[in-house]
């Protein structure tokens, strides 16, 4: 009940990040893009094959001088996938042990969700991606998280041709020209989410579509991922072009993050040859779970930043550019661009990495070298994973509290982000 929310709270506010001041609501009133990368992991950031960039589009936008990179940032997802991302992303909550906390809560729950709270601050927001709506509950989820629009599969023309599909949905390509069209019709300032999907496993796509050699480990379910990524940065690139065209790069944030791994862990011997490596380690496998997370705007100064950080880190950063203050919010995540940043990444699988040590897969590291560490034999390291073993159960236990009791319905703070779910009707005669 309420008293467990209080308790969490107590927590949160013990160690919350202060925001940081020469980036305090720099972004004000921007047009946000959220722009998630499917199943892209960070290794393909300036990674070649046979000489060639696999993303030269992307790259050439995490070099950029006014685009913010992390070099150190994990996904941190569980069973829930794509799901778990954007719940992390949108409300700084986890996804849950099993399952996918927008199936089993999106409907029902109070969330006090990006789109909700900018919606409060004037913005119009919407979310676009080419598979059906129903997929992991979005539908029903988005109302709960605020959003004023929800462009799905079906507001697409010729969505049922099979020409235009390849896996899960609409091709990136189609997908992300049809978006740039509504994009330009939404009132300003707004957030919008775009989901691309062409770049998810079996990493399949037409021979037109092709334009890319694979890499040749002989793992088959290996072997197209560069060329879809490869693909997924054509569409990227066009994108781009058309919002410039159309006006919209200037006045716009850009954030852009990879949700989860694209190749698991059991394709090992392929992994290690991806990475030139006669066989990997575990400490390997805690770093093939970065992905990219990029903030690029006219008025940032870029560069990569190696602050520590994951996917729950998201929404307290883009709040922090935003102007918008987080001290007495619900949420399990730190600003990255805060001095104070705890900078512990707890993945929701187990384990946990800092800048110094790594546990995963029940393995101890040191971080910088990838040297193998043993509690038994060293105390500094006995002593903080302790400490880091408490801090990740207590956030993803207080974490599954809030989604799973429904907590937040009992936060009657007067600067609650409230949103009412009946206003909200996503229905093509809606439009
Ligand atoms: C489909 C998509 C895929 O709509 O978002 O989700 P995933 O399988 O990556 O969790
Ligand atoms: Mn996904």
């Amino acid at each position: 009940g309420p008293k467990d929310l209080q308790k969490i709270q107590q927590f949160v506010k013990e160690n919350h990040s202060p925001a940081n001041v020469s980036y305090y609501g720099t972004e004000k009133g921007k047009n946000v893009f959220v722009i998630h990368l499917e199943s892209f992991q960070q290794f393909l950031i300036d990674y070649k094959v046979d000489g060639q960039e696999v993303t030269p589009n992307l790259n050439a936008f995490y070099h950029d001088q006014h685009t913010k990179s992390f070099d150190n940032f994990y996904n941190q997802v569980g069973q829930g996938k794509t799901s778990d991302a954007e719940m992390m992303q949108e409300n700084s909550l986890f996804g849950l042990n099993s399952g996918s906390a927008m199936v089993k809560y999106g409907a029902s729950n109070t969330f006090e969700s990006m789109p909700g709270i900018l919606g409060q601050m004037g913005y119009t927001s919407a979310a676009f991606h080419g598979d059906v709506a129903t997929f992991w509950n979005r539908n029903n989820t988005y109302k709960s998280f605020g959003y004023n629009y929800f462009f799905s599969k079906e507001f697409y023309p010729n969505a049922n041709k099979p020409s235009y599909n390849v896996g899960y949905g609409l091709k990136d390509k189609i997908f992300l020209k049809d978006t740039a069209q509504y994009l330009q019709q939404l009132p300003q300032p707004f957030y919008a989410k775009l989901i691309t999907v062409t770049n998810h496993y079996p990493y399949d796509l037409d021979k037109e579509n092709i334009s890319f050699p694979a890499t040749k480990t002989g793992d088959n379910t290996v072997d197209g991922y560069v060329q879809t990524a490869h693909y997924l940065d054509q569409a990227f690139g066009e994108l781009m072009d058309y919002l410039k065209k159309a006006g919209l790069y200037d006045n716009s944030m850009f954030v852009l993050y990879g949700d989860h791994f694209g190749i698991s862990e059991n394709h090992q011997p392929a992994i290690a040859q991806l990475l030139g490596k006669d066989k990997v380690t575990d400490y390997d496998l805690g770093e093939f779970q970065k992905v990219p997370f990029m903030i690029h705007s006219s008025d940032l100064d870029g560069g990569i930043d190696h602050t520590y950080g994951g996917e729950i880190d998201m929404m307290p950063t883009l709040l922090d550019l935003l102007g918008v203050p987080t001290n007495n919010m619900t949420i399990f995540g730190h600003d990255l661009l805060s001095a104070q940043n705890p900078q512990i990444v707890v993945f929701r699988k187990g384990g946990w990495v800092t800048p110094k040590y790594m546990k995963y897969n029940n393995h101890y590291y040191d971080t910088q070298t990838g040297e193998e560490l043993y509690l038994s034999k060293d105390k500094e390291l006995a002593k903080e994973a302790k400490a880091n073993d408490a801090y990740a159960d207590k956030v993803l236990s207080d974490s599954d509290k809030v989604i799973t009791g429904d907590l937040l319905r009992f936060d009657k703070r007067t600067d609650f982000h409230k949103v009412n779910k009946k206003n909200y009707d996503y229905s093509k005669k809606a439009t």
